[in-house]
């Protein structure tokens, strides 16, 4: 007999960062519809394509549904049916075998995007196995906003789109499309309706610069000197919190005496944005009080990130915007355990000294290896040889900047296992590949050390194919072959229930909640300070002699030079129907998107002979890809946006399905690096175009 619709209240999750809440229609153990809870704390009802048909990623046919043992060349595609006896066993020794050999640092542990809760469980097994080296993606996401902010005003600080404000500055941020760390585009929306102006930093006129009272139409790579002519302006023409910065900050007079060279004819120059936008800007994002700035990921996607950031966290704060609602806030987190305790810190108390990346020397609280030093390690054994890797919830073969030299160390390397739940051009180089149970198939917790001051809770909705696990149980399986098993659980599980313990929850009482969120505290430097070395906010950085950083913000050229063979200027934005490289076998997802697209102004393509819906080849120094041209007026005649994450899942498997072919980062070098968090440009580049 068919069973009733039951409805289920949950997050989504594992589409992008995620965050609405979901009531998710099940019959039978099938997933039959998923629409947008109007109790949800984020969306109130909203949900976008890609989370409405979220629950065909569980029922493809081709999806991982056992575990492989690689029998051919590593990337050949040839594969055994193991047991999960066999695979945790063989993984266990291939990793210990490294670790005898070379010590536990010799074994990197990958990462992508943090989608769940395993990411954290993730770092816990680094660290109990006694390896420092956990290679994330922060190089490029999120990092340089979460760590500058910490030396700068000792916190990192978010918009504040929950309360009313008097502006939104989006700055290199696209929410409408990416919804990024439970910032849902809706929640912006709301505001706009409240009219809410909004001002837009983006080379693209996006939806978002549709709706922005003003747009600044930054040259690609410039929007640093963009960021310091915001300054320049309110410092110059006195718009700052007189009060605030008299009491609250450290080195204004050198700030001021520096941002001269930065006035907005100078700036203009630089970014294309004419003078009088960027002084229009500046006043009412000064005047607005409290204006939120929602900074994005595309500060993060150059060399001169550090100085993007430092610049911006300064403007948040000689305006007053910094702890104020509907300003940039310093979000609490609920009482839930902490960082440090989940992921047992208290293991390597020398990780700092002994991570690859303390080698060239990134910002101090930077705790994870950027993917290039991961691959230095790898193929030249600098500063120590890394001969293995265990990556979950990543693609790095075409998520990494560089994908040739990705390809050379996943080659080279002496043993690799890979969770995913699709064969991936990564996953197609593992020795062992685990399939995992995925969203809706697990309970889990979201949001948790993101730094938006809440938790998520995501219980599981239908029962998982057979012998797909939780990427959480693999790890606590293989924890207990490769480190003292006491240090791991009875069940996996129970990492939910320490999670949410000290908020004197079970897990399923959590559930019943759906999220917990911490206090709202404004303002308390006024009893406190800062927590900075000064007790103010760091215009000047006190600690750069100390940490070798640059003291105040700069624009040092473009990221990636300039170069009249290449020039053109390449970028990239986030797909509104994908996660960076997933998913592109999901039939409702790739019907709105069936081919990588290149957008091109229309004066451009013609004066190159590209049609809309010609194949076309992009062109940087350091490589070559096809996609398919859209004409469109969106993008500045010098600038094209070209599709990121491509592979073609439906392609060969012995030639680990074409991810030469359209793959963005085969364009992009890790050549050159920004010093703090070893960064990469991957926009921003000089680039050429042709039609194929
Ligand atoms: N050129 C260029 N490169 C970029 C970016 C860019 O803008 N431009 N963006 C960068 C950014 S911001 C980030 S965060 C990274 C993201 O890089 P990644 O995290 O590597 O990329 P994703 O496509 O999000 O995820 C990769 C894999 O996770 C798998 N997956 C999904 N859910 C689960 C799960 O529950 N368990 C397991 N084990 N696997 C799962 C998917 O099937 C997919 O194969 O890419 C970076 N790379
Ligand atoms: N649908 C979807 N959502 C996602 C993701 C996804 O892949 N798909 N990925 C998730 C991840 S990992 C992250 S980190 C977030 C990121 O989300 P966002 O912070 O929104 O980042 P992006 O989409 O990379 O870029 C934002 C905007 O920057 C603009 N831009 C490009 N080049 C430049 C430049 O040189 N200067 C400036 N100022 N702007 C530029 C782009 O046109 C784009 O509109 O999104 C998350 N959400
Ligand atoms: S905006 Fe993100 S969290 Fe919301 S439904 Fe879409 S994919 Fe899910
Ligand atoms: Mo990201």
């Amino acid at each position: 007999m068919t069973e009733e619709i039951r409805w289920v209240k949950t997050h989504c999750a594992r589409m992008d960062h995620g965050g609405c809440g979901l009531l998710v229609g099940v019959r039978d153990n099938q997933i039959v519809q998923v629409k947008g809870d109007p109790e949800g704390y984020l969306n109130h009802g909203y949900t976008c394509y890609k989370g409405r048909v979220s629950a065909d990623r569980l029922t493809h046919p081709d999806r991982l549904k056992h575990p492989l043992k690689r029998v051919g060349e590593r990337g050949e595609g040839k594969w055994q049916r193991i047991s999960w006896d066999e695979a945790l066993d063989e993984t266990a020794s291939g990793l210990l075998k490294i670790k005898e050999k070379y010590g536990a640092r010799a074994v990197g542990f990958g990462v992508g995007m943090p989608k769940g809760l395993e990411h954290f469980v993730l770092i816990r097994l680094a660290n109990i196995f006694g390896s420092p080296n956990v290679i994330a993606s922060q190089d490029v996401c999120h990092a340089a906003r979460e760590v500058t902010g910490i030396h700068t005003c000792g916190f990192y600080p978010v918009a504040d789109l929950h309360n009313p404000t008097g502006l939104i500055l989006s700055f290199g941020s696209n929410l409408l499309s990416s919804n990024e760390e439970g910032q849902i585009g809706s929640m912006v929306l709301e505001q706009i309706k409240k009219k809410v102006p909004l001002i837009v930093v983006d080379p693209r006129r996006t939806e978002l610069a549709e709706r922005a009272e003003v747009w600044l139409q930054v040259k690609p790579g410039a929007e640093t000197a963009l960021a310091l002519g915001l300054l320049n302006v309110v410092i110059e023409e006195a718009l700052y919190d007189k009060e605030f910065v008299e009491k609250y900050t450290h080195g204004l007079e050198e700030l001021a005496q520096h941002i001269k060279q930065y006035s907005p004819e100078a700036v203009s120059e630089l970014t294309w944005v004419p003078a009088d936008l960027i002084r229009k800007a500046a006043r009412m994002y000064a005047a607005a009080k409290p204006a939120a700035l929602q900074w994005g990921n595309a500060i993060e996607h150059s060399v001169n990130v550090f100085d993007s950031a430092r610049a911006l966290v300064c403007l948040m704060a000689i305006t007053g915007n910094l702890e104020v609602a509907g300003g940039n806030v310093n979000a609490h987190d609920p009482k839930i355990m902490g960082l440090g305790e989940f992921v047992r810190a208290d293991l390597i108390p020398t990780k700092a000294k002994e991570m690859i990346s303390a080698h060239h020397g990134v910002i101090p609280r930077l705790m994870t290896i950027a993917p290039a030093y991961f691959r230095k390690a790898v193929l030249e054994g600098v500063p120590y040889p890394v001969r293995g890797y265990y990556g979950m919830c990543c693609n790095p073969l075409v998520t990494w900047a560089d994908s040739r030299t990705t390809y050379e160390a996943f080659k080279s390397l002496d043993f690799i296992a890979v969770a995913d739940l699709f064969m991936t051009p990564t996953a197609a180089m593992a020795d062992i590949v685990f399939p995992v149970a995925h969203q809706y198939e697990m309970n889990d917790i979201g949001h948790y050390g993101i730094g938006h001051g809440m938790v998520l809770a995501r219980p599981k909705v239908v029962e998982p194919p057979e012998e797909c696990w939780p990427d959480m149980k693999i790890m606590n399986e293989l924890g207990k072959r490769v480190s003292p098993p006491e240090l791991w659980k009875e069940d996996h599980e129970e990492f939910l229930e320490d999670l949410v313990r000290p908020a004197g929850l079970t897990y399923q009482e959590f559930v019943a909640k759906g999220y917990l969120k911490g206090p709202d505290r404004f303002k308390s430097y006024m009893e406190k300070g800062f927590r900075t070395p000064t007790g103010k906010v760091e215009l000047r950085l006190s600690t750069a002699e100390k940490f070798k950083l640059k003291p105040l913000p700069e624009y040092t050229g473009m990221p990636d030079g300039e170069d009249p063979d290449y020039p053109l200027l390449l970028i990239s934005a986030k797909s509104r129907y994908f996660l960076l490289s997933s998913y592109r076998w999901v039939e409702k997802l790739r019907q709105k998107r069936p081919h990588p697209f290149v957008d091109i102004n229309p004066e451009t393509a013609a004066a190159h002979g590209i049609s809309d819906g010609d194949s076309v080849i992009v062109e940087t120094k350091y490589g070559q890809i096809e996609q398919v041209a859209r004409v469109t007026d969106t993008v500045h005649p010098k600038v094209i946006n070209v599709a990121l994450g491509w592979w073609f899942p439906e392609g060969d498997a012995s030639e680990q399905y074409e991810w030469r072919k359209s793959n963005f980062n085969m364009l992009t070098s890790i050549g050159t690096l920004g010093k703090e968090f070893g960064t990469p440009n991957i926009k921003n580049l000089p680039c050429r175009i042709r039609k194929k």
